[in-house]
């Protein structure tokens, strides 16, 4: 079965960043379904000769739900209007939990999805599927509270190794990028701090509150390519923008390069604006291997599913032009 085409539109003339935005955007939007108030903040990989992905939804409960989503060209989405639910679970599970911001990580044919749990506070969820209808949920990985869970998409020294983000209850002002490793995706250990939030120290101001990882990390020559979110906070809240860094192929938590410089922060209407204005979140991007081009899914204002795409080139060129010296 061939692989589908990745999305993707030229870089725009004038366009001077690295990252430029799909002029569809937002490519999906509330009202994808009836009732929908929200959906952004979501995952999405190939699966077979079309795409698959894991959805962040919110109807007027504003109580976050997974929804599977189906698409053959990446950018037009059919999402399924039930929340998806576990064939199997692991017991003693809260009657209701909330469940956001998913990733999904494909490891030898399966389908790994991460997702913020309630689980008697937020920490990582975790399930396999291989068809995107039974989705098998395992223990999650951490203790309360942990965010922003994302599997690296192959084993490093024989262990599969997870990026995490431990945080408190509520809307975390602080935040690190720490790694864990396991040798079944069940038992995690060996943790180690790979970044730390931006500010002065670091000269990266755009993420002096927090740090989150965003897209499964991307393996190119340089290391494994990282797009995360950096959180600044302003004076009327805080901003959600995204940048790179590149960490070592064999030794994950340790960074070679970070970019000061941010690849994407809000400005276009719809990252400014609505139920959180000023947050692009990324959580998901596609590559091409035969001509590097990219393809970043992104959550705009807590409401809609965006698009940005740029080449690995450009991206390695710009977090290698002007990087953090560690
Ligand atoms: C974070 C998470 C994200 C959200 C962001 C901005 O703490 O809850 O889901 O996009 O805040 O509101």
């Amino acid at each position: 079965m061939n692989a589908p085409a990745i999305p993707w539109t030229l870089r725009p003339d004038g366009e001077a960043g690295p990252v430029w935005r799909s002029p569809a955007n937002p490519i999906i939007r509330p009202g994808c379904f009836e009732g929908v108030l929200g959906v952004f903040n979501s995952a999405v990989v190939p699966f077979g000769n079309r795409f698959a992905g894991v959805f962040r939804v919110e109807t007027h409960r504003r109580f976050p739900k997974l929804h599977t989503g189906f698409s053959s060209d990446g950018a037009n989405w059919h999402i399924e209007p039930e929340p998806l639910r576990f064939a199997t679970d692991v017991a003693d599970r809260p009657a209701e939990e909330y469940a956001y911001d998913p990733r999904v990580t494909t490891i030898d044919g399966r389908h790994h999805v991460t997702w913020c749990a309630g689980d008697t506070g937020p920490t990582i969820g975790m399930a396999w599927t291989e068809d995107f209808q039974a989705y098998h949920r395992t223990e999650s990985a951490f203790l309360p509270f942990n965010r922003n869970g994302v599997l690296l998409p192959r084993r490093v020294d024989g262990h599969y190794w997870m990026l995490s983000r431990p945080s408190d209850d509520g809307h975390t002002p602080f935040g690190d990028i720490y790694i864990s490793r396991s040798p079944d995706l069940t038992h995690w250990g060996h943790h180690r701090l790979v970044m730390k939030s931006g500010g002065l120290e670091h000269g990266v101001w755009w993420s002096s509150t927090k740090i989150g990882a965003g897209a499964v990390p991307i393996e190119t020559p340089e290391g494994w390519l990282i797009l995360y979110h950096g959180v600044m906070g302003l004076c009327n809240g805080f901003e959600y923008s995204m940048g790179a860094a590149l960490l070592d192929l064999e030794q994950p938590w340790r960074v070679r390069y970070r970019a000061r410089r941010l690849l994407l922060t809000p400005q276009a209407p719809y990252e400014t604006t609505g139920h959180v204005a000023g947050v692009v979140f990324p959580c998901a991007a596609l590559v091409d291997d035969a001509t590097g081009r990219v393809a970043i899914y992104y959550g705009a204002a807590d409401t809609t599913t965006c698009l940005a795409f740029s080449t690995l080139d450009e991206i390695i060129a710009w977090t290698k032009d002007d990087s953090v010296v560690y």
